[in-house]
């Protein structure tokens, strides 16, 4: 990983600068780290940037205040393990997933099962923007101005039976398209769960676009979860399948690690990561951490759905 070569030498000019500009709106000083990232990534060609007089958002900040994070760093920083564990390298690997034709199945324990083309979920249901902070399992977090509809929505079409207690979600699983699928350490493909009232949240959202534009791949491509109050790694990306079932089911990261990521992962500064304190955030863009809020900030939306948990044993 060590090199004396300036990363400007060994990278094609526009790269570098353009890794230069979102290592800075990362908050990733040093030049130690810029060579350090440059040595990974320097024959992959970095995703085009849209135009940003193309990007829309009505407002600036969220509901509580918070300033959004730059599109540049939504888009170039992710978690997507199916196609690499290195968050700067995701946007360029995953910039030729196809996300057409592509369809969701519905189904489990619903009076009328369907399977929807996502074109038609796009016109079905009217694509709200919704500003929503994630907060990472690995303590950094975003502020991102998704547009996309309530889970509830397209639950209540599908009509689950009183036998539905929880909903199950289910990434694609494609060895071609997913490189990171086939190492072995996960058990591939990406589910993830919630109970049938969290999933009922207004708050519980598919998106489909970001900054006002279709979600690009590396966000999850077509249509992905997002639940604002709960670690990020319960946002899952790329799903195919949504059932409805009876049984609480196993997550990737349960099968992986059940000590350190539970059924419920709501954002809890009390409860430590046990490798790592859960009390402070890094906000991607800015210096100093801030703390942690509990429920990611949307306590008075969400707190009821948990009266008489304990969320130190429900964590
Ligand atoms: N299928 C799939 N979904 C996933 C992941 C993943 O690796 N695969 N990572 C999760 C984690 S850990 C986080 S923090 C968020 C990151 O979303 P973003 O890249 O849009 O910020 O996606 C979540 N959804
Ligand atoms: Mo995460």
């Amino acid at each position: 990983m060590s090199t004396k070569i300036p990363s400007s030498q060994i990278t094609p000019e526009h790269i570098y600068f353009s890794r230069r500009q979102f290592l800075q709106t990362a908050g990733v000083v040093g030049a130690g780290a810029l060579i350090a990232s440059a040595c990974g990534t320097t024959n992959k060609p970095a995703a085009p940037t849209p135009d940003p007089s193309t990007l829309k958002t009505s407002k600036d900040t969220d509901e509580l205040g918070d300033k959004l994070t730059p599109y540049t760093a939504v888009t170039g920083y992710n978690n997507y393990y199916e196609f690499s564990t290195d968050k700067e390298d995701v946007a360029a690997l995953a910039q030729d997933f196809p996300t057409r034709p592509w369809t969701v199945q519905v189904s489990g324990l619903v009076n009328k099962p369907k399977t929807f083309d996502i074109d038609d979920l796009l016109k079905k249901f009217t694509q709200q923007e919704r500003i929503y902070r994630l907060r990472c399992v690995e303590a950094w977090s975003m502020v991102i101005p998704w547009q996309g509809f309530s889970l509830a929505d397209l639950l209540k079409e599908v009509e689950p039976t009183s036998e539905a207690k929880y909903v199950k979600f289910t990434s694609l699983s494609n060895k071609t398209l997913f490189p990171g699928q086939s190492a072995g350490w996960y058990t591939w493909p990406y589910v993830e769960g919630l109970r049938m009232d969290e999933a009922m949240n207004e708050l519980a959202t598919l998106a489909t676009g970001v900054y006002g534009k279709l979600l690009p791949p590396q966000n999850g491509a077509p249509l992905r979860l997002i639940v604002p109050w709960k670690y990020g790694f319960k946002s899952i990306k790329a799903i195919v399948k949504i059932e409805l079932v009876k049984d609480m089911p196993s997550s990737l990261w349960m099968a992986a690690a059940s000590n350190e990521y539970g059924f419920y992962a709501n954002v809890n500064p009390e409860v430590d990561h046990p490798r790592w304190s859960q009390g402070t955030e890094r906000r991607i863009g800015e210096l100093t951490r801030r703390r942690t809020l509990s429920f990611n900030g949307y306590t008075d939306k969400v707190a009821a759905l948990y009266q008489g948990m304990d969320l130190r044993k429900n964590f």
